[in-house]
C-alpha cells in the first residue's frame, strides 16, 4: 500500500455564522451600488481542529476516558480537536489484564466519542516494553513474542477500520549516545520483534498508518539516528511501516531543537509520514508560546507532517501538571501558548472576529448553487478508504449530504468528518456540526472506510 495515497487532506471547516455574516455584508454593500466578493479571503480556522484541517493537517489530543464525565473538557474536546490519542486505555495492561481475557471498555469509550464527533482516532501503542500487564512482565523468550503477535493480532483486529494510526512500536532505542535498542523483555526475544509487530500489524489491520514512536528523538542525535537506520532498512526491505511519531515532550533541560524541522524533514525524506505525538512543552507565557508556535511551524513547513497532537486538554489533565505543559488552563481557558499554536497553523494571523467592514475586488463565483461530490479512493484486497471532497455551489451550504452508492458485498466499517446513514447499498453522509457551512466554490473532505469492492461512481450531493 502506498502511504502518500492515505494523507489526510484536511476538511476545511467554516467558523460558525461566518457566511451569514458575508452574505448580510454583500446585501448591504451591493444595496450601496457597491460590490463585495463572497469569500475571497483565505479563511483562518478559529480552532485548533479547523485551523490544522484548512492547512491538511490533523489537530489531536490524549484523552483520558474517566474524563469524559467532565463538562468542561469534553466542551474543549469537541470544538478544538479531529483526532485523540486514549492517554492509557489501549496499552496492554489494559487492553490484556490477564493473558487471553481482552477488556476493550475504556478504549471503547474513546473511540465511540471520536466517530459520534466525527474525530479520527490514534491507536497508542501496541507493542511498548512499560505499562505490560504483570503476566507479561513475567514471561520470555517464544511464548513472550507468541503473547505479543497475538496482543497485536487482537487489539488491531478489535480496531480495524477505525483508527487512523498505530503506534505499534513504541519507545524500543535506549537513551543516551549508545544508539542501541532498549533493553527490554521484547527486545530479548530477538531483534526481529519490531518489524514482526509490524508485519502483524499490517495484515490484522490494513487500512492503518503503522508509526514507530519514540521521545528524545525530535532532533538529530544518536537515539534518532538509530531509528533513522532501522526505518531506513525497513523501507528497504519492505517492512510495512507508514509513519514515524515524535512524541516531543519539551522543558528547559530538554527544549525544542534547533534542528527539530530538519529532522522531521529527513525522515519524511525516507518516504514516510512524521507527525507530532504527544507535544508538550512545560512553561509558561512567552517562552513557553514561542516553543508551541515553533514547533507549529515545522510541521506546517514539512508536507509530510501530517497531524499534531498535545499530550491532554488542560494542564491539570497532564502527567506532569506541576509543569503546566499544555494549551488550556486548569479552568480550561486558552493559553498564551494556545493563541500562538492558533497563529502559526493560521500562517501568523490571527483570525478576524467580524466580517470585514471594507470591500474586496469582484471575483467570479463558481457555477451552480447546491454542491458537488468527488470521490478518491485507496485500496487494498478486502478494503479500501474514501475520500469525499465536497464543494460547495454559488448559494454556500448551511449543510450537505452526499449519497455514495457500495457494490453488493461491500460495507463501509467506519466514517470521519461526516455522519453516515447506513452502512451498505446506498449510503448518506452529511455534514457533522462543524464542517456543514460552506461558502460559494468552498470545499471540506470527509472520509469513510470500508470493507468489500470500493464504489465507483461520483457521489451525488445535496445542500441545505
Ligand atoms: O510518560 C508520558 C508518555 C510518554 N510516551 C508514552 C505515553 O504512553 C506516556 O503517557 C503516560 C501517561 O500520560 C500517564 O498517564 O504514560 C504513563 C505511564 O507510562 C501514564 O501514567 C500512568 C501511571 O503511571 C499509572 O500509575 C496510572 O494508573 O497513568 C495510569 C492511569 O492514570
Amino acid at each position: 500500500m502506498s502511504s502518500s495515497a492515505l494523507h489526510d487532506r484536511g476538511n476545511a471547516r467554516v467558523r460558525t455564522g461566518r457566511r451569514a455574516a458575508l452574505v448580510s455584508a454583500a446585501v448591504g454593500t451591493v444595496a450601496a451600488g457597491m460590490v463585495l466578493a463572497l469569500a475571497t479571503a483565505a479563511s483562518a480556522g478559529t480552532t485548533l481542529a479547523t485551523a490544522a484541517a484548512e492547512k491538511g493537517r490533523y489537530f489531536g489530543t490524549a484523552v483520558a476516558a474517566n474524563k469524559l464525565s467532565d463538562s468542561t473538557y469534553v466542551g474543549i474536546l469537541n470544538r478544538e480537536f479531529d483526532m485523540v490519542t486514549p492517554e492509557n486505555e489501549m496499552k496492554w495492561d489494559a487492553t490484556e489484564p490477564s493473558q487471553g481475557q481482552f477488556n476493550y471498555t475504556n478504549a471503547d469509550r474513546i473511540v465511540g466519542h471520536a466517530q459520534t464527533n466525527g474525530m479520527r482516532v490514534r491507536g497508542h501503542a501496541l507493542a511498548w516494553h512499560s505499562q505490560q500487564p504483570g503476566w507479561a512482565q513475567n514471561l520470555s523468550g517464544s511464548a513472550l513474542r507468541s503473547a505479543m503477535v497475538n496482543h497485536v493480532t487482537q487489539v488491531a483486529t478489535h480496531y480495524r477500520g477505525k483508527i487512523h494510526s498505530w503506534d505499534v512500536v513504541n519507545e524500543a532505542f535506549a537513551d543516551g549516545g549508545s544508539g542501541a535498542r532498549r533493553d527490554s523483555n521484547l527486545q530479548r526475544t530477538g531483534n526481529d520483534w519490531i518489524e514482526v509487530a509490524f508485519r502483524t500489524a499490517r495484515t490484522a489491520d490494513p487500512g492503518a498508518k503503522l508509526c514507530y514512536n519514540d521521545y528524545n528523538t525530535d532532533g538529530q542525535n544518536a537515539k534518532s539516528n538509530a531509528v533513522y537506520a532501522m526505518v531506513s532498512d525497513f523501507k528497504a526491505r519492505g517492512v510495512p511501516i507508514d509513519c514515524v511519531g515524535f512524541q516531543s515532550h519539551f522543558n528547559s533541560a530538554s527544549p525544542v531543537p534547533a534542528d527539530y524541522q530538519a529532522n522531521l524533514q529527513r525522515f519524511a525524506n525516507l518516504g514516510l509520514d512524521v507527525q507530532i505525538t504527544e507535544l508538550d512543552i512545560e512553561g509558561s507565557g512567552t517562552a513557553q508560546a514561542n516553543s508551541f508556535a515553533n514547533v507549529t511551524k515545522a510541521c506546517l513547513a514539512v508536507s509530510r507532517c501530517t497531524g499534531i497532537s498535545v499530550w491532554g486538554i488542560r494542564d491539570t489533565d497532564s502527567w506532569r501538571a506541576s509543569g503546566t505543559p499544555l494549551l488550556f488552563d486548569g479552568n480550561g481557558n486558552k493559553k498564551a501558548a494556545y493563541t500562538a499554536t492558533l497563529d502559526a497553523l493560521n500562517g501568523g494571523t490571527t483570525p478576524p472576529t467580524s466580517a470585514p467592514s471594507t470591500t474586496a475586488p469582484p471575483t467570479t463565483p463558481p457555477p451552480g448553487t447546491g454542491c458537488t461530490a468527488s470521490l478518491s479512493l485507496q485500496t487494498w484486497t478486502g478494503g479500501f478508504v474514501a475520500t469525499v471532497r465536497v464543494t460547495a455551489g454559488s448559494a454556500g451550504t448551511n449543510g450537505w449530504a452526499a449519497t455514495v452508492t457500495l457494490p453488493a458485498g461491500t460495507a463501509v466499517t467506519n466514517a470521519w468528518n461526516a455522519q453516515n446513514s447506513g452502512s451498505t447499498g446506498t449510503v448518506r453522509f452529511g455534514n457533522v456540526a462543524y464542517n456543514g457551512q460552506l461558502t460559494a466554490g468552498q470545499s471540506t473532505e470527509f472520509g469513510f472506510q470500508g470493507t468489500g469492492t470500493p464504489p465507483s461512481d461520483t457521489p451525488s450531493c445535496t445542500a441545505s
